[in-house]
Formats: C-alpha cells, structure tokens, sequence
C-alpha cells in the first residue's frame, strides 16, 4: 500500500476546488446573506428545488472557464493535485453523466463536460486529478430532496432516513462514482464528504471503498467514504474501516499522526464562492499553515472557490502566486 499511497505522501500541498452552480448566487438571495459555507445556500436559505434550478442552475454559464488556466495557477502555486468538486450537496454533476439530466450537459446552458476539461488539463501539466463526491444530495428523490424545502440538515432533526436511500446508494451515487473512473482515466483521489447523514451506513461504506478499488485498484479514497468520518476519526485505531487518510478540516492536529492526513481549508470563510466573505487569510498565515502542515507530515489541499463566469477571485489569485514564490524558493521542485 505504501506504493499506492507514495504520490500522494509526496505532494504535500494540492489545490481543492469547490465550484458549482451555487456560484451563482455567491451566497446571497434577494439582499440575504446565508451563514457559513456559501455551497449550502440552497439548505441555508430555503430555496425549493424548483427554484434553485430556475434560479441557480440554470443560470450557470461560467463562459470564462479556462481549465489550462487553472491549472497553471495550482502548479505555479507548488501545488501537485487538483480535487473538484463533481458533486456537491445539490446534486449538480458537473459531468456528462448517464445516469441524470442534472448535469452541466442538460440542466445549466454550459453544455461542456468541466470534468472532461480540467481531467485533461492536469494531465498534460502532469497534475494529479482528483475529485470530491457528496454523499449528500439535496436534489434526488431517493436520497434527502423529499425533505426540501423547510429543512435545514445543518439545525433540524438528522435522524430523519429517506427509506429508499439504498436504492439511492446502489443505483445512483455508486455507479456514478465508477462511471466517473472509468470515463476520466486520471482520478487518482475520490474525496467522499456528507458520510454524517442517518441514511449512510459503515457497511455502505466498506461496500464502496471495495467497489472502488476493484475498479481502479489504485485510487486513494478518504476517511468519509465511513460513516460518520469527521477530522482525524477513524484513523488512529488499528484495523478499523476508514478509507485511506483523514480529512481535518479548517484545523491542524497540534502534533504530528502516525497515519495519513490532509488538512483542508478555505482561504476566507467559504469553500463555495461568497464575495461578501472579505475576511481573507493573509499569504503570510496561509505559507505559515502549509509550514505547519508537512512539518507534521501531513498535505494542505487548499481551497478556491471559482466564481459564476469560471474565474478564481482575485484575492485567491495573489495569494497563490505569493504561495508560488515561496515554495519555489523553499521546496524541492
Ligand atoms: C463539508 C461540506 O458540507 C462543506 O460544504 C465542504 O464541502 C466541506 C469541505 O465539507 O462540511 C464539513 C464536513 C466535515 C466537517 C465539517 C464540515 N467536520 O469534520 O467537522
């Protein structure tokens, strides 16, 4: 397993990108702000699924997207991988998937496969493609859409389980995520999140990791492919099923772990893009962190989020390349 896991052992600092239809609205509707992450817009201020499609996916046209472009900047950075967010909790594929018209090819007017594009930008740069995955969907009808509008999964009762969530599982996020390895021959990461859902079980878990694998014996799959796999949970007790790293989020652990780890973090307070977020990290404190990070031994998958026409915001611009000038004059490569 060491060989597999040797890359990703090796890269120490990857760029994680949480891009969607939810750039749209950038975190506000009609003069409202939603708390938090602006990628939960659609939970945070109840839109229906029905207006979160008229309102937000359809308007998703990101004409400026460059995946070259990006991927210039996330090398230029010191960056050697990329995780995109193919799906997020509303459910949008930003894929030509087979399996739903929720796609960037048939429910937004972009019509381009984002997926296709970056996969194959990283690859000429020799950037490791990698991709995050909810298990979470707000907008299919066997996993957690009956319960919107009115419910928010962040304050209300999460034991709440759609009884056809297997059905879900098996028919739906499980093909999708082989059909996702099998079309992009490049990923090398499947970055599982929303694991903390009632209807997700350990044995769903043990099942996909297994799936996975079988289809592409060397991918790397993180600690929330398990259920309820927060942070470092899971990955410090022997023989226990948790994938293959853990995932702190916007924190560092104090001393370094005897397992694989990657924290991740945002550069203000949002992983989706939210423009009325200002309180932006400083070079300074973000080349700290990532210091910090690989002293511990572990990577720093460091997040942009793009915004509506597909560009990086500018204050996510500067501080990459000022990350860029210091790991050129401190790293090895
Ligand atoms: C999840 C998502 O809900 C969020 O939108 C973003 O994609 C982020 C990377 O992951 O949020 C989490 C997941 C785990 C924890 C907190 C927020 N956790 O470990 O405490």
């Amino acid at each position: 397993d060491d060989e597999r896991m040797e890359w990703w052992r090796d890269a120490r600092f990857g760029m994680f990108i949480h891009w969607g239809p939810y750039a749209v609205p950038g975190g506000e509707r009609n003069g409202e702000i939603c708390k938090g992450g602006a990628e939960w817009i659609m939970d945070k201020l109840d839109y229906t699924i029905e207006d979160y499609e008229k309102e937000v996916t359809a308007k998703f046209n990101p004409v400026e997207f460059d995946a070259d472009k990006w991927v210039k900047m996330a090398k230029d950075a010191g960056m050697k991988y990329i995780v995109l967010t193919s799906k997020h909790h509303d459910g949008f594929c930003m894929w030509d998937s087979e399996l739903t018209d929720y796609d960037v090819m048939d429910a937004s007017p972009y019509k381009k496969d984002i997926v296709k594009a970056l996969s194959e930008a990283c690859r000429k740069a020799d950037i490791h493609f990698c991709l995050y995955h909810s298990i979470v969907d707000w907008h299919q009808p066997q996993a957690q859409a009956p319960l919107y509008p009115n419910y928010n999964a962040g304050q209300k009762d999460q034991t709440v389980v759609n009884p056809e969530f297997p059905k879900y599982y098996e028919n739906y996020l499980k093909p999708m995520v082989g059909e996702l390895l099998t079309k992009y021959d490049n990923v090398d990461v499947i970055w599982f999140d929303g694991d903390w859902i009632a209807d997700y079980t350990t044995e769903m878990g043990k099942d996909f990791y297994s799936y996975i694998r079988g289809i592409k014996p060397n991918v790397i799959v993180n600690n929330r492919v398990d259920k309820g796999r927060n942070g470092m949970e899971g990955m410090d007790k022997e023989g226990n099923f948790a994938g293959d790293f853990g995932t702190p989020e916007q924190e560092i652990p104090a001393t370094g772990i005897d397992s694989d780890w990657e924290a991740c973090m945002t550069m203000n307070g949002s992983w989706g893009y939210k423009p009325s977020d200002t309180n932006w990290k400083s070079s300074e404190t973000l080349i700290q962190h990532l210091v910090d990070i690989v002293s511990k031994g572990g990577n720093f998958l460091l997040n942009i989020g793009p915004d509506a026409q597909g560009l990086f915001p500018p204050e996510s611009v500067e501080r990459l390349a000022e990350m860029g000038k210091w790991t050129k004059a401190n790293g090895e490569s």
